[in-house]
Parts: structure tokens; C-alpha cells; sequence
């Protein structure tokens, strides 16, 4: 199974993430890299590839243009008007104010294109961006051509970022991208099957009136978890999207035979819906030590999550999203795809 990976993807150097009323050290870190690097080049896996440069025409093809541009110019924006720190929202386009103005100021704007406060914008942080939906489009490029598995090492993650709007350590929404590609490429339909522990809001909102594209997300219950203001099992989709939209939100502390059983019936969905090829939001924070997540996935359980997903026996592409327990999260990974290879028929 080939990989991409680039080395773009470091560029995202943030210093500062607003976390428990503190500004720490980002949880996403250029760390997270160099961990899964360095299992899967043990693993003997495959190849590692770095991906063409595609250009911005894939991303404008699920983004607003004028949230592109106004990620392309923040930092800077942000430096010439004198501030000293990362650029972090503190004032929103909130319930009760108008939400149909886009302020010229950076930090209105700032606010506007926020969906949340722990994701500051730094020197570099578009470039990594770029770099990181290029890692999944050289990634569903090789599976769409060839048929064969790849993974995509992500960095940043995407599955938060919507239509217009950045924040849960997301700027492109790269599973997004890249299920637009296998569409523009012929594919019928795709699915997202978004395994992180956080709710995938912002590929939910992309697709989320559409039935080309049918997203299941398994998730901690957002009653009590980010990104709290979606994934209810509720939001079925919208219009032509009815019945292509699926939460499986689940409590913290959910066993991992519980997440199992809602696997199946998130495979069975894909099943049904005649979907052509798969696209899987990889986070491994469901596991057991994970910092900011509270699912129990053992080591050895992501090994019976790759096979699992194997037996879908469609074209499979894996795309990073989160995961933090920094020393285990490159076997983890490893694992999922070393159990999906073995599975293959
Ligand atoms: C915990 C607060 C949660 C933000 C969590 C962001 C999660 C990001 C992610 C991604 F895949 F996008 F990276 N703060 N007390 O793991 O979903
Ligand atoms: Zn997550």
C-alpha cells in the first residue's frame, strides 16, 4: 500500500492553542509526522510518495473562493496590523449579531470564517494546507488509477473544516477534496466513513444536501464533545442529501464491541447505497490514552478495524485526521492499514 506524505505538511508550526483557558502547545504537532513516519517505514508497507502540487481549482471545488483567499492572506494581514501573537478569533457572527457582514478589519473577518478558538493561524499555516490536500489527492489519484489501497498522511487534519469556515485544527477539508476528485473522475457515489472521535461536522456541511457522497460518522456524543453543535444522530441530510448523512454518536467510555456492532451497520449502509469507492477519515484518537478523547481502542483493536474495513472489498483510500497519544499513534495507524492489507482478497 503506497503512502503520501509531504514535507510541506511541517510547515503548520503553530506555537499556541487555546485549551482548558490556557494557551498550550498545540496537541497537533509537525511530532504527530515524524511518529507515523517512522512505524510505517518499519512496517515495510510500501513506498512513501510525495504528491504533485494540484493547484487550488480541487480545493475551490468544496471551499468558498473568498475563505481560500482570506486563509492565503491572514498571517500576513494579521502581522501588518500590529499584532503580537498567532491569530485567534475572539469575537463572533454570534446568534443574537449580524451574520451577513464580512468585516474588512482581520479580526472580524478572523471571526466570521471561525467555527471555534483552540486553532490559531500562524506563519505557515496555508502553506501546510496546501500541502496537505495534495498528500490526499496524490492519494485518491493512485487508488482511482490503479485500485489499489493508499494512505494519505494528512497534516493538518480536514474533517472540521467546512465550507467556509476553519477551527478543530482544520483549514482544507481534505476527505472532502477528495471525495469531490473520485466524483469529477467518474466514480457514482462515494462514502466518507469518519472514524476520528470527533464528530466531522465540516464534512457533514460540505455534503450535506447532497446524495453523491453519503457520510457516516462515528463519534463521542456531542452533548458532552466537540464540535457540540453537530453530530446528533438527528441530521439525516437535506433535500436530494435525505437519508445520506449518518451520526453514530456515542458516550465516552463506549466499549469498543459497541463501536464495533455501529461499524457494521455503517458498512452495511455503504452496502446498500452502491457506493464505488471508499474514503476514510483516519483519526486514531478513539484510543485508549488519547489526551482529548475518551474512546478505548487498544492497539490491537485498530488491527480489527483495518479488516473490518477490508471486507467492503472497495477501492479504499485513508486520510489522517486526529489522533495525540503521540508515542502510540504510528502503530495505531500502522495497524489499521497493515489488518486492511491482510484482509484484501
Ligand atoms: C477537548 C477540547 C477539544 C478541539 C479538538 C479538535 C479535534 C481535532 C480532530 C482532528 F482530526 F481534526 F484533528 N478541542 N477538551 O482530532 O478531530
Ligand atoms: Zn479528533
Amino acid at each position: 500500500m503506497l503512502t503520501f506524505y509531504s514535507e510541506g505538511s511541517r510547515l503548520r508550526q503553530a506555537r499556541t492553542e487555546l485549551h482548558d483557558g490556557a494557551l498550550v502547545t498545540p496537541f497537533e504537532c509537525p511530532e504527530r509526522l515524524d511518529l507515523v513516519l517512522k512505524q510505517l517505514r518499519q512496517s515495510g508497507l510500501g513506498e512513501i510518495r510525495t504528491p504533485n502540487a494540484y493547484g487550488l481549482a480541487p480545493v475551490q471545488a468544496v471551499h468558498d473562493k473568498d475563505y481560500v483567499t482570506f486563509l492565503a492572506n491572514c498571517w500576513t494581514e494579521w502581522v501588518s496590523a500590529g499584532h503580537k501573537g498567532e491569530a485567534i478569533p475572539n469575537i463572533w457572527p454570534a446568534r443574537t449579531l449580524r451574520g451577513d457582514r464580512i468585516p474588512r478589519a482581520i479580526s472580524g473577518q478572523l471571526g466570521y470564517y471561525a467555527l471555534a478558538a483552540e486553532t490559531s493561524i500562524s506563519e505557515g499555516t496555508f502553506e501546510a494546507a496546501m500541502a496537505s490536500k495534495d498528500v490526499a489527492l496524490g492519494a485518491v489519484e493512485h487508488t482511482l488509477k490503479t485500485g489499489e489501497p493508499s494512505f494519505g498522511l494528512c497534516r493538518p487534519p480536514g474533517h472540521h473544516a467546512a465550507y467556509d469556515q476553519f477551527g478543530g485544527y482544520c483549514f482544507f477539508n481534505n476527505a472532502a477534496i477528495a471525495a469531490q476528485r473520485a466524483l469529477d473522475s467518474g466514480m457514482g457515489r462515494v462514502a466518507i466513513l469518519d472514524v476520528d472521535f470527533h464528530h466531522g461536522n465540516g464534512t457533514q456541511q460540505i455534503f450535506y444536501q447532497r446524495d453523491d457522497v453519503l457520510f457516516i460518522s462515528l463519534h463521542g456524543d456531542p452533548e458532552v464533545t466537540f464540535p457540540y453543535y453537530s453530530g446528533y444522530a438527528d441530521e439525516h441530510g437535506q433535500g436530494q442529501g435525505e437519508g445520506f448523512n449518518v451520526n453514530y454518536p456515542m458516550p465516552p467510555g463506549t466499549s469498543v464491541a459497541t463501536w464495533m456492532a455501529a461499524l457494521d451497520q455503517a458498512l452495511a449502509r455503504i452496502h446498500a447505497a452502491k457506493c464505488e469507492c471508499l474514503i476514510v477519515s483516519l483519526g486514531v484518537d478513539i484510543f485508549v490514552d488519547d489526551p482529548i478523547s475518551e474512546f478505548t481502542f487498544s492497539s490491537e483493536d485498530f488491527t480489527l478495524l483495518g479488516k473490518r474495513l477490508a471486507h467492503a472489498g472497495l477501492p479504499s483510500v485513508f486520510l489522517m485526521e486526529g489522533g495525540y497519544a503521540v508515542e502510540a499513534i504510528g502503530v495505531n495507524v500502522v495497524n489499521v492499514l497493515q489488518g486492511f492489507k491482510q484482509s484484501m482478497e
